[in-house]
């Protein structure tokens, strides 16, 4: 590689401006999104999924982000004001909130193409020469100072980042693409039934992982023409980079090619959420949440450590390969392989195993849990069985999904809803 000047991926992730998408809905999650969108979704013990993007953007030196906020946004923009509310645009840092607020047209945000296209003036005025366009939706740590580096050496008009995926998993669900030996994306179907698996590996193809970087004015330019655009969905993966590639100068960029670790979640759905949290109990997790180098920041109230309580009638409080955040009581209960976020207390006698315990959920004496996530406030009465039979669970209001993980919110226990 050419000698490359001083700072030379500090002045381009300067010169760039992160656009992250928190917008969507995440339907597939059911009642977990029904009062925040997905990316306000607590994951890992004491974060949200916004949080893994947003220290993305800070660790690798991009200072100017702007959040696109839509759907159920209320308590993502509680956490976003609380936690990422202190930087200070006189230092050349922000951290905007850009909720719909149809300033252009009559109408909210479309697709992902035009919640951009509706801050186009917003973004103009940072005079970024790079746009990243991110999805709030995923959990991973990466450096996305390789990510424009290589956009900007490869002198492309726009860089997707991508991932090899299994088929099966593929189908339907990622968009997926077909490169040339230097990476420039040849073909590009959104969400295709069929993909076209890679030429070195039949069992998997090239997925879209919704993150993307752009030459601040060839991105302006594909908006306006896709405003202008009859019958276009307004989309990202739909429309724009279908209609860019023939023209060439679109590349993929394949996450892990740094130093990044390969990990990436898309926790769309109650499975992969309860599975993905799962992966952290792990002795030894594929996600480093503890590499002090790349530190996932958020909002954490203040909070008394986590404690463990055995009585002295051998009522024993103990945690085996879990995580327990700050302000839990786990006293005279057992809790194997589950994760438990601020403030839980899991009373006498109850057993808590491959479960997630969102935050304040309180765990009466006597219960018997096993594979459920428990949305936050809930209070389980004392006794109550979950996760053993699925019939039970059913007839009592809980969901249960294909893989057999249970879902108990406070409304399905009769508790006030609300945030
Ligand atoms: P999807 O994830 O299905 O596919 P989409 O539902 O549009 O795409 O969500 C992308 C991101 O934009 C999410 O972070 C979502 O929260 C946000 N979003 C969605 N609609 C929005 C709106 N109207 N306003 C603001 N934000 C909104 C995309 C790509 C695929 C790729 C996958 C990877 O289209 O090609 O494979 O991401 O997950
Ligand atoms: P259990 O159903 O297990 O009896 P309790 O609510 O009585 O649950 O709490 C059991 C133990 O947890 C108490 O004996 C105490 O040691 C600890 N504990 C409960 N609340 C607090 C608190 N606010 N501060 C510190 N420790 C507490």
């Amino acid at each position: 590689m050419a000698k490359q000047p001083s700072r030379y991926i500090s002045n381009l992730t300067r010169d760039t401006y992160a656009l992250i998408l928190a917008g969507g809905r995440g339907s597939r999650l059911y009642e977990l999104t029904n009062w925040r969108a997905k990316p306000a979704l607590y994951f890992g013990g004491k974060f949200r999924i916004i949080d893994f993007p947003l220290s993305n953007c800070i660790n690798s030196g991009i200072r100017n982000v702007g959040v696109v906020t839509q759907y159920k946004s209320h308590s993502l923009i509680r956490h976003l004001v609380r936690g990422w509310g202190h930087f200070k645009k006189e230092l050349g840092e922000s951290v905007e909130i850009l909720p719909a607020s149809q300033r252009f047209s009559d109408n909210w945000y479309e697709g992902t193409a035009d919640a951009v296209f509706q801050n186009i003036d917003i973004i103009r005025d940072e005079l970024p020469k790079y746009v990243m366009v991110l999805s709030g939706d995923h959990i991973y740590r990466m450096d996305y100072g390789n990510l424009i580096a290589k956009h900007a050496e490869s002198e492309a008009k726009m860089t997707v980042c991508c991932i090899p995926v299994p088929l099966e998993e593929a189908a339907g669900q990622f968009g997926v693409m077909s490169v040339d030996e230097n990476y420039k994306i040849i073909g590009f179907e959104e969400k295709p039934e069929n993909p076209t698996p890679l030429p070195n590996d039949p069992t998997k193809c090239l997925a879209s992982m919704g993150n993307y970087v752009f030459d601040t004015e060839f991105l302006f330019d594909q908006l306006k023409r896709d405003a202008e655009t009859s019958g276009s969905d307004r989309d990202f993966g739909k429309d724009i980079i279908p209609s860019i590639i023939e023209d060439g100068n679109v590349y993929a960029f394949p996450f892990g090619s740094g130093d990044d670790e390969t990990y990436w979640r898309d926790v769309g759905t109650l499975d992969s959420f309860w599975q993905a949290n799962m992966e952290l109990v792990a002795p030894v997790p594929a996600l480093n949440l503890y590499d002090k180098r790349w530190p996932i920041w958020t909002y954490q109230e203040q909070l008394p450590p986590a404690k463990f309580v055995w009585e002295e009638d051998n009522r024993r409080g103990t945690a085996i390969n879990s995580v327990v955040s700050g302000g839990c009581i786990i006293s005279g209960a057992t809790l194997r392989r589950s994760i438990c976020f601020s403030n839980a207390r899991v009373h006498s006698y109850s057993e808590v195993e491959d479960s997630v315990l969102l935050p304040d959920v309180e765990i009466e004496r006597n219960c018997r849990i096993r594979k459920a996530i428990i949305d936050r406030g809930c209070v389980v009465p004392e006794g109550t069985s979950i996760g053993h039979s699925k019939e039970d669970d059913l007839a009592r209001g809980f969901r249960v999904t294909d893989k057999g993980v249970t879902l108990v919110t406070r409304e399905m226990l009769g508790l006030k809803v609300g945030y």
